[in-house]
């Protein structure tokens, strides 16, 4: 309970913050974007990870102040990095209630709009699970979305229940394949398999594909062999504070 009104506090302060991790397109070797995940500096117990406050924001009812706060941010931050003369998107993810809020898409509108940033440098990241809700809410607030001109993206790509049917319902543009099929891509041919068939598949369906949990050179190097689109993962760089990246992007070039 003292966690909680801690977590009211944090959302009306400068406590709740997106960390960023680049995506890097492959073919050109460039960044082209960071994926925003939120981080909670508590005032006593350091740098909280989601996993110890999402649960809690989602039981209290906190989800859309939570969503609009990491857009609020994160599309503040992808201004002043367009403004610096870099041409880069940013992806927030979205939690299966905020699909249920059909206020959503206005209030992107409304931060889009008042923030000054083109719609289609923003992504957002929707897990194969939100379809298990209400189907028909959670279409309309996708239709509502995608007629913003936002991208969405599949997160978790093939962990979900019924993976190839939301991919052929849901109006996505991207992809975004589970790190869970990268881990010993080089040494397990399942796994080989199963991310070039979706390589292909993503190539067919017109879609981006996003490989995510790169972690070392190894499947790096596999990934532009196969011609994968962009990669994400800790040996391209960890999620980092806002103050970080400008500097992080400077130090590679
Ligand atoms: O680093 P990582 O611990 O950042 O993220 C853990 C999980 O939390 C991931 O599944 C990620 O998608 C989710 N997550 C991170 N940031 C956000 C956010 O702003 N909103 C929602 N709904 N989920 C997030
Ligand atoms: O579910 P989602 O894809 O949004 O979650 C992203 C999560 O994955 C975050 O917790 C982030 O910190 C983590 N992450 C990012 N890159 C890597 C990586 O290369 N390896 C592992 N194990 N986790 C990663
Ligand atoms: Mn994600
Ligand atoms: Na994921």
């Amino acid at each position: 309970l003292e966690t909680l009104e801690q977590l009211r506090t944090a959302l009306d302060t400068e406590e709740l913050v997106p960390y960023y991790q680049p995506k890097l397109d492959l073919r050109t070797g460039a960044v082209i974007g960071v994926e925003a995940l939120v981080r909670w500096q508590h005032p006593t117990r350091g740098l909280l990870t989601p996993d110890v406050f999402l649960p809690l924001a989602e039981q209290a009812g906190l989800m859309r102040r939570l969503a609009l706060r990491v857009l609020e941010r994160s599309l503040s931050d992808l201004r002043g990095w367009r403004e610096a003369g870099h041409d880069l998107s940013v992806a927030v993810n979205l939690s299966v209630s905020n699909l249920q809020d059909i206020a959503l898409p206005d209030q992107v509108g409304m931060l889009l709009d008042s923030l000054g940033v083109p719609a289609q440098s923003l992504t957002l990241e929707i897990t194969e699970d939100v379809l298990m809700a209400d189907a028909a809410r959670t279409r309309q607030v996708l239709d509502g979305l995608r007629r913003l001109g936002v991208q969405l993206s599949i997160d978790d790509y093939g962990t979900g229940y019924s993976s190839l049917a939301y991919l052929r319902a849901l109006p996505v543009n991207e992809l975004k394949l589970d790190r869970s099929f990268v881990r010993n891509l080089t040494s397990d041919p399942r796994a080989a398999a199963i991310v070039r068939s979706t390589l292909q598949l993503s190539r067919d369906l017109g879609m981006t594909m996003v490989v995510e949990g790169v972690e070392d050179a190894d499947a790096l190097a596999a990934l532009c062999e196969w011609n994968c689109d962009i990669a994400q993962g800790f040996h391209v760089a960890r999620p980092m504070p806002a103050a970080d990246f400008l500097p992080w992007l400077s130090a590679r070039s």
